[in-house]
């Protein structure tokens, strides 16, 4: 299947910089390798990114600015017959990529790995920072994130996160009553991390038309993925993040969309992460063009 990779270079959801400059610097990386279509979406220059402890919201008009024109592009190489592979970028890019393959492949799950739920509502964020909340949105919480999408939003029964261990109190009391199934990095511990993305997959897949698979960096624990921007310890070993791998590409048949995200080159040591979401990068391209002829959706 031909791939069409969009760089999505924003770091307007999260007070840190840097994430911005992943995608460049992991596109370049990739063109030893990779020889399909690339697109670049950078944030304007001359934005002031908003500082201020108490603002709830933000960045909130340059992102939704941000993610229009990313959402727009999406669907329409989506509908062309790519298979977009996004990278970011803070995780509030995401609310684009994932809404603009809804929109396409309509009813589809989604499988969230991360080491936050992102899951926070403009009431509940303590932060204001704009990537703690793109999952809610893709469900249909924070509406005025979504103002762009005319589709359906993804159901919350057909959504999985795995690998959580940092949960605001507020967002834990929203995810309870969502019909979200979370999987923390206990979970993985406990029973393997093999077995809990098969059920990941079985929960997302189950009636769907396709399944968005999102891998947010700091899963990974920042001993050996440093390069983020919310680094939270305890997390996956390399190990494991290869073979969360392993197991999206044994299940490449149902995935119509995959995004990377939070690579910050600026708090990289010693290139450590981007080794690693390189290799993620290289094994998920290579299944995508293996991809067998696909039955998708007729629009
Ligand atoms: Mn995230």
């Amino acid at each position: 299947m031909k791939t069409m990779i969009f760089g999505a270079g924003s770091d307007l959801g999260v007070h840190i910089d840097g994430a911005h400059l992943g995608p460049v610097q992991l596109m370049n990386d990739l063109k030893s390798f990779y020889t399909g279509e690339s697109m670049q979406f950078i944030q304007d220059a001359d934005i002031i990114k908003s500082r201020n402890l108490s603002d709830r919201r933000k960045n909130e008009y340059e992102v939704e600015k941000f993610n229009t024109k990313l959402y727009k592009e999406m669907v329409e190489k989506i509908k062309d017959g790519f298979f977009p592979i996004l990278i970011g970028g803070d995780h509030s890019v995401v609310v684009a990529s994932a809404l603009a393959s809804a929109k396409v492949n309509t009813d589809i799950g989604i499988i969230w790995i991360d080491a936050h739920t992102d899951y926070n509502t403009f009431d509940s964020t303590v932060t204001g920072n704009l990537h703690g909340l793109p999952l809610a949105a893709i469900n249909g919480y924070n509406q005025e994130m979504t103002v762009y999408h005319d589709g359906k939003n993804i159901q919350t029964s057909r959504t999985v996160i795995v690998g959580a261990r940092s949960i605001d109190p507020a967002e834990k009391e929203i995810l309870k009553y969502s019909g979200v199934t979370v999987f923390s990095t206990e979970d993985i511990e406990e029973k393997g991390v093999e077995a809990i993305m098969e059920q990941a997959f079985e929960i997302a897949g189950y009636k769907t038309k396709g399944i968005h698979v999102s891998y947010d960096l700091d899963v990974i624990d920042p001993d050996i993925a440093p390069g983020v921007s919310i680094p939270e310890f305890d997390g996956i070993t390399e190990e494991e993040a290869m073979k969360i791998n392993e197991i999206i590409i044994k299940h490449m048949k149902q995935i119509v969309s995959f995004d990377l995200v939070e690579f910050n080159p600026l708090r990289d040591v010693n290139r450590k992460t981007e080794q690693i979401a390189l290799n993620i990068l290289a094994q998920i391209i290579k299944a995508v063009e293996n991809k067998g002829k696909f039955e998708r959706t007729i629009y």
